[in-house]
């Protein structure tokens, strides 16, 4: 495996021949026992875990060399940035990517292995920054590598959570989650900025004063703190581009209370730091479903206001108060509803602290904003209480209702046509303040709506999603502003999650090619088209597989202990759990296939294909169903991974606390991975793209990006089965034509009855999927079962061939161009940032 890299790295020479060594002489080995010596009073006798550290804080250095002159370059041309704010960044590890990115991998690798190291060994010491849930957070982590990649200035912001994503262990089968304690040993990553601190202040009165002939208001905040900045490098691939991911984290203004811990009162000495404290303390640990807790709107408003003071500092700096030229030096990218307060804090900052006009303010606010939509689960639209804002953020509630007022009065001249009442109807319909539904008493801020009112672009991320923004999400408003509403379809970058996750496939394919220019133009795989049907490469295409299932399978043992046939089809569902992803349809299909097996002769078993299956993910910790479908995967895993008659034939693993670096060894080694959410449901999927790159092939339902993979891979390469997102406001509302099947029934009855244990704790599994009772199954997994099934036989039917299974595998990788993130950012770029690359002159 080693030699098959090497060959990868000496491809990558030569048509990267930027190599940033930073200003360090220093050779890596040295370099190494010196960080090993002086920041850890370490001299020899090194474990594994030393050896990470010492080597992270070697190749930190190099980093901040190329980040400082990257900003020094910026800073010199003034070009127009883009700022993603996100309240979740993915990032997973550093060490690999970084190395990598920098085109230093054959140095350090040669270091590590003179002190006796393998580099994918050390690297595995390496804590997962899991500062996000899942797709939103790893698709922000993604774009910031792209956009350093293609020189493009920006920078993304974000909050540094000193607990990330909770880690997922199984006690007897159940999910139990655990604290993610990922900074205790210090983060060699990130630099703290002691000059960039900025006050935020919560709650409070706000009052208006006379300043001369004019009124100003003025908000007197009754809780305040600091936003501590913290740099996170961002190193391109191919170029001396180096970015910043900057987080912030709160701390408390005063550094303790001296005096009331004089006045012997400990507590309150303690007080104002935990408060502060904990604001930055823990990421939400929710995926698609907000948790409409007031401490998430502190975290918003919090990095929002931090973030937005920063920009304008910056441009203060260099343009002084010229804000009308705001809008040609800076964009915000907003990351889903989650900092759609900086609509509010925007003006603020505009109107009460620099003294713009509103009017004036109001149109470089809606200039510098723009919405991403990422989901279409109605619950996940956020909608804060008028009251809870109210007394968090006063001055930005009087702000959101003044925009209110004028865009509700500018709608209903906008629709003088309609009739009085209809006019009225759709007005209230489209208030970004309106009643809650279920709570007549209650008022809320819709902060879709707000973000769409605010922005000058609103996008959803593929194809078919950002038709549904347009045709039912946010109908009323793609019907005022069409021109608004876009689509930029998700990518991923191909850097993490092929080049540098599977060093071995992509030496194949730049010894394929030709060429390794595929990494940063992927469109380039196209070129392997070509070889689908050629033996030899297939064969070779086989040998870089089995050793990824190899890897895969060691894994597994070391988990769960067993031995798993490694000629068995690789057949994998990793994503977070949640019932409209339908885990549970695979669960049963699974169940269904081992019935079948146990009723075979065992000369009959010896024809079927062997399957080891594999599922991870976390369910969020109030999702009391999602974790009742973790129960039954390892329930169900239990019973057939056990029983003689099948298990050479059919195996079934919960894997536990999927992250990105887990997701970095199944993904190269899976063969067939399943994306089976209910139509028109998952906004796009990210990780579907990543299996593609991989060769791996897809089962998977109408819906997000599927659509778009199977156009780019061919159709008849995909496994493709279930109703379509069209059919599916009908099925749901009358309950007519609703598909049954006889096996379903009995399925539904095995698991009533007991045969996985645990009946009453999956009776209500049984009965969320009752497919004719009125409002169940609302995610139709009785009416796709028997497509599902069918779709599954020709998965085995395929498998047996082969070379057609080769072909098809190889006929992914090249279709999946389309789904680099670069592309996608160029897209933003374009047609949303109006944001030019600028790569800086090495010195
Ligand atoms: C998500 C979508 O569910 C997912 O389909 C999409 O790929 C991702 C990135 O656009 O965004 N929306 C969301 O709230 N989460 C997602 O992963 C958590």
């Amino acid at each position: 495996r080693r030699a098959l890299r090497v060959h990868a790295v000496a491809e990558l020479d030569k048509t990267a021949p930027i190599v940033r060594g930073g200003t360090s002489s220093v050779p890596a080995p040295a370099d190494i026992a010196n960080k090993l010596r002086y920041l850890f009073g370490r001299n020899g006798d090194y474990t594994t875990a030393d050896a990470y550290q010492g080597t992270a804080w070697s190749v930190r250095e190099k980093l901040i060399d190329s980040f400082n002159k990257t900003h020094e370059y910026w800073k010199k041309e003034d070009p127009k940035f883009v700022y993603y704010l996100s309240a979740e960044f993915l990032m997973g590890r550093s060490l690999i990517n970084t190395v990598y990115n920098l085109g230093l991998e054959g140095e350090y690798a040669e270091a590590l292995n003179q002190m006796g190291y393998e580099m994918e060994r050390v690297a595995d010491a390496e804590r997962d920054a899991a500062l996000g849930n899942g797709g939103l957070g790893r698709l922000a982590a993604c774009f910031l590598d792209s956009m350093a990649t293609l020189d493009l200035p920006g920078w993304g912001y974000g909050i540094r959570y000193k607990y990330g994503m909770f880690k997922q262990a199984l006690k007897n089968g159940y999910q139990v989650e655990l604290p993610d304690i990922w900074l205790t040993k210090g983060n060699p990553w990130e630099l703290r900025r002691d000059d960039v601190k900025y006050e935020v202040g919560f709650g409070g009165r706000v009052e208006r004063r006379k300043q001369g002939s004019k009124e100003v208001t003025v908000w007197t905040p009754s809780e305040r703190v600091i936003a501590q900045a913290y740099d996170n490098p961002i190193p391109g691939y191919n170029t001396p581009t180096t970015s910043n991911l900057r987080l912030w984290d709160a701390v408390p203004v005063t550094e303790f209370d001296l005096g009331a811990f004089n006045a012997g009162d400990y507590d309150r000495a303690m007080l104002e730091r935990e408060r502060a404290e904990g604001i930055s303390a823990v990421l939400y640990p929710n995926d698609s479903t907000p948790e409409g807790k007031e401490l998430r709107l502190k975290q918003q408003y919090f990095f929002v206001c931090a973030s937005l003071q920063d920009v304008l500092s910056r441009f203060k700096a260099v343009h002084a108060t010229d804000f009308n030229l705001l809008p040609e030096k800076a964009c915000f990218q907003l990351n889903d509803t989650h900092p759609t307060i900086a609509v509010a804090e925007l003006m603020r900052l505009l109107v009460d602290v620099e003294g713009l006009d509103w009017d004036q303010a109001w149109t470089i606010t809606t200039k510098c904003l723009n919405y991403t939509n990422h989901t279409v689960m109605p619950e996940a639209l956020e909608k804060w209480p008028v009251k809870v804002m109210a007394k968090m953020l006063p001055r930005h509630m009087e702000i959101i209702e003044v925009i209110n007022e004028g865009w509700t009065k500018w709608l209903a001249g906008h629709l003088k046509d309609l009739k009085p009442e209809e006019r009225a109807k759709r007005v209230a319909a489209m208030s970004i303040i309106h009643e809650n539904p279920w709570n007549k008493d209650e008022m809320l801020v819709n902060m879709a709506y707000l973000a769409v009112v605010g922005s000058s672009a609103v996008n959803g991320v593929a194809a078919i999603h950002s038709n549904i923004v347009k045709d039912e999400i946010l109908n009323d408003f793609y019907q005022i502003f069409p021109s608004k509403f876009q689509n930029k379809t998700n990518g991923v970058t191909p850097r993490r999650w092929l080049a540098w996750c599977n060093p071995e496939l992509a030496a194949l394919i730049t010894d394929a090619l030709g060429t390794s220019e595929w990494i940063n133009d992927t469109e380039k795989l196209a070129g392997l088209r070509a070889f689908a049907s050629d033996k030899s490469f297939q064969a070779k295409w086989s040998a870089v597989k089995k050793a990824k299932k190899a890897k895969l399978a060691q894994l597994i043992k070391k988990v769960h202990g067993d031995d798993v046939n490694q000629e068995a089809l690789f057949d994998i569902q990793i994503k977070r759990i949640h019932e409209y992803k339908r885990q549970y349809l695979n669960v049963l299909s699974i169940i269904w296939r081992y019935k079948q097996l146990k009723k075979m002769s065992p000369e009959e078993r010896k024809k079927a294909v062997p399957r080891v299956c594999v599922i991870g993910g976390k369910a969020a910790s109030a999702y009391d169903m999602a974790k009742r479908i973790i129960r039954l995967v390892t329930a169900v895993g239990d019973v057939i991974n056990k029983d003689p008659d099948t298990q050479d034939y059919l195996r079934l693993y919960f894997l536990p606390d999927y992250n990105v670096s887990l997701a970095e060894t199944i993904i190269p080694a899976a063969e067939l991975s399943q994306h089976i959410s209910t139509a028109g449901t998952e906004a796009s999927g990210t990780s579907n793209m990543k299996f593609q790159m991989n060769g791996c092939l897809i089962i998977g339902t109408w819906d997000g990006a599927n659509i778009e993979i199977a156009e780019e891979t061919g159709i008849e390469n995909v496994f493709v089965f279930g109703v379509r997102a069209e059919e599916i406001n009908q099925l749901r509302k009358e309950r007519k034509n609703l598909k049954t099947d006889p096996r379903w029934d009995e399925l539904m009855r095995d698991i009533e009855s007991g045969m996985f244990g645990d009946k009453d704790y999956f009776k209500p599994l049984v009965d969320s999927v009752n497919n004719m009772k009125v409002g169940n199954d609302w995610f139709l997994l009785a009416n796709d079962f028997a497509s599902y099934l069918k779709a599954q036989e020709e998965v085995d039917a395929c498998y047996k061939d082969q070379s057609e299974w080769l072909r098809r595998s190889i006929m992914y990788t090249a279709g999946s161009g389309k789904f680099s993130s670069d592309r996608t950012i160029r897209e933003y770029a374009e047609d949303i940032w109006h944001v030019k690359p600028s790569r800086p002159t090495i010195a």
